[in-house]
Parts: structure tokens; sequence; C-alpha cells
């Protein structure tokens, strides 16, 4: 049995989140076109036959400009510590440059090996992969170098092989069904805030935050906290239609996770600066 962890890095938006979801063989965490979509440190496990092998999914290296960030930075800084190997994300369809180079300083110091995922090759023509690939080959001492979509599947089976070659003889770290550390509740907030991220624009995304009050046997009552009215207004959209639509998008997945229809209470709520507040991101498990 191989088992061991493996922290997912890159910057923001290069499918990092994609690609655990595509590794652990469904979905464990949410997936945006906006940044900061993950938040928090989240596991992402892969059981096999012979290995369970455990992803740290983790919010793209930044900044700190608030409370939020600053515990988002914090997060990626300690998930690096006792890991067994570094997977790298590349973009292939982006430029890969100064902010690849800025996280290839701090992955390749580790002294574990760094296995590099150039993703998003799906519908590249091959000269333009292979231009993108020597780019990143220059980017630090990998210890491979795989091509991947994590849309389509194709080249992750083959990143799958290679990373769960690099784990130890070990133990279970988790129970063998499970595919994810986050608990129920934490998932069903998670699917939430993804539908809400994917119908705003502009800053209310980073504004918005989602919590589960309570999951009863028919229903499921949760909240999504914006800071400002104006925010708020946005998510409720004219006569509800936008918090319908963010619940109406959201409850197939939830009643998938659950494994039987509910209905989704979903509410929201003006919380004045929660991005700074200490003890509401400790509440989220940021
Ligand atoms: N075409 C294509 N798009 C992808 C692929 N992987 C991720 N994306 C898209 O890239 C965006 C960012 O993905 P996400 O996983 O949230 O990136 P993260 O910020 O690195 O975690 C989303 O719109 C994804 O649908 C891929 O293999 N091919
Ligand atoms: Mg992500």
């Amino acid at each position: 049995m191989k088992s061991g962890f493996v922290a997912v890095a890159g910057r923001p938006n290069v499918g990092k989140s994609t690609l655990v979801n595509a590794l652990a063989g469904g979905k464990v965490a949410i997936v945006s076109d906006k940044p900061q979509t993950t938040r928090r440190r989240i596991f992402g496990i892969s059981n096999g036959d012979d290995h369970q092998l455990v992803l740290a999914d983790l919010p793209g290296f930044q900044r700190p400009r608030d409370a939020l960030t600053e515990h988002m930075q914090r997060t990626v800084d300690s998930s690096f510590e006792d890991i067994d190997a570094v997977l790298f994300v590349l973009d292939a369809r982006a430029r890969i440059g100064a902010g690849d180079r800025y996280i290839a300083q701090r992955v390749f110091s580790r002294g574990v090996p760094v296995v590099i995922a150039l993703n998003k090759v799906d519908r590249l023509k091959p000269g333009h992969i292979a231009t993108q690939m020597n780019t990143a080959s220059r980017l630090g001492d990998f210890h491979a170098l795989h091509p991947v979509s994590a849309k389509t599947g194709e080249g992750v089976d083959e990143l799958r092989d290679e990373l769960v070659e690099l784990l130890p003889e070990g133990p279970l770290y988790f129970p063998a069904e499970q595919r994810t550390d986050l608990s129920v509740d934490e998932q069903i907030a998670e699917l939430i805030r993804e539908k809400a991220l994917q119908l705003t624009r502009d800053e209310v995304p980073h504004s918005i935050t989602a919590e589960v009050e309570e999951v009863e046997e028919k229903v499921v009552r949760a909240s999504l906290y914006v800071e400002t009215d104006s925010q708020k207004q946005i998510l409720v959209g004219k006569g509800g239609s936008m918090v319908r639509e963010i619940g109406t998008r959201a409850r197939p997945e939830i009643e998938a996770l659950l494994g039987h229809p509910v209905f989704l209470d979903l509410q929201v709520k003006v919380r004045p600066r929660w991005r700074r507040d200490e003890r509401m991101l400790e509440r989220l498990g940021i």
C-alpha cells in the first residue's frame, strides 16, 4: 500500500481544483473562472487497490491584502510541510511567465520531487503544446512533466500513476471510500458558493461566503453572506430571481451528495466586513 500527501501549487485559474477533482474521480473542490474560488485547503483523495493519494488543493499564492487573504496565504505556506511531492500546475493556454516563476522558486526549494502538469491542452495544436512544454521544463529541476486536460481527462491517469509512484509505503489516512476531508455541511456550502460565483462578477464574488445552518431530513437551510446592502440586492435579484437561480443550480448537486431530494431554503444576509472578521473566518474554516 502506497500512501501520502501531495500539495497542489500554481497560479490562480490554472485549473488546480479541476485537476484535483479529475484525479480524485469526483467533485470535491468547486471551480469557477473567478480568482479566489478556493479559499481553504481541501483534500481530494484518490483511492485505489494499492494506493491512497491525498491531494491538497490550495488557494493560489498571493500577496495578503486583508485577514481573509492572509489566512489563505498562511494555509498555503503550512500545507507545504510534511508532503511527499508537489504537483505544480501550469496553464498551457496562458503565457508561462513571472507568476509561474515566482511559484517555482517556492516549490523547487522544498527537497521533494516536483511533478509539473501542463494543464488545458485540450484543443491546443501539438506544436503549441511542445513549445509550452519546453518553456515549462526550464522552470526548475522537475521529476516529470505531463501535458494534461483536467477537463477532458486526457493524461490524468498517467499523471495519477506518476504521483502514486512517488508515495512511500504507508497506512490509510482516511477511510477508503472517502473522497474529501470536508464535512457534508461544508461541501453543501461550497456548492452554493460556486453557483453564486458563476452568476456574479466584479467585486461581488470576493464578498460572498456561504454557510449551512441546518440539514434536516427534507430541508437544507443555508445562508449566503455579502458585505453590503447593494451586494445583497444583486444576489437577491429582481423579485428574488438571482437567489432562486443559485438555488436551482445548487439543488441537484446537493441532492446527489445527500442521496435524496431536498428543499433548499436559501437566505441572503449582510455581514459587514466579514473578510476582516477573525471569528467569522474561523467559523468558515479558513
Ligand atoms: N479548457 C480547459 N479549461 C479548464 C481546464 N481545467 C480547468 N479549466 C477551467 O479553468 C478555470 C479555472 O479552473 P479552477 O480549477 O477553478 O482553477 P484554480 O484556480 O487553479 O483552482 C475554470 O473555468 C475551469 O473550467 C482544462 O483542462 N481545459
Ligand atoms: Mg481552485
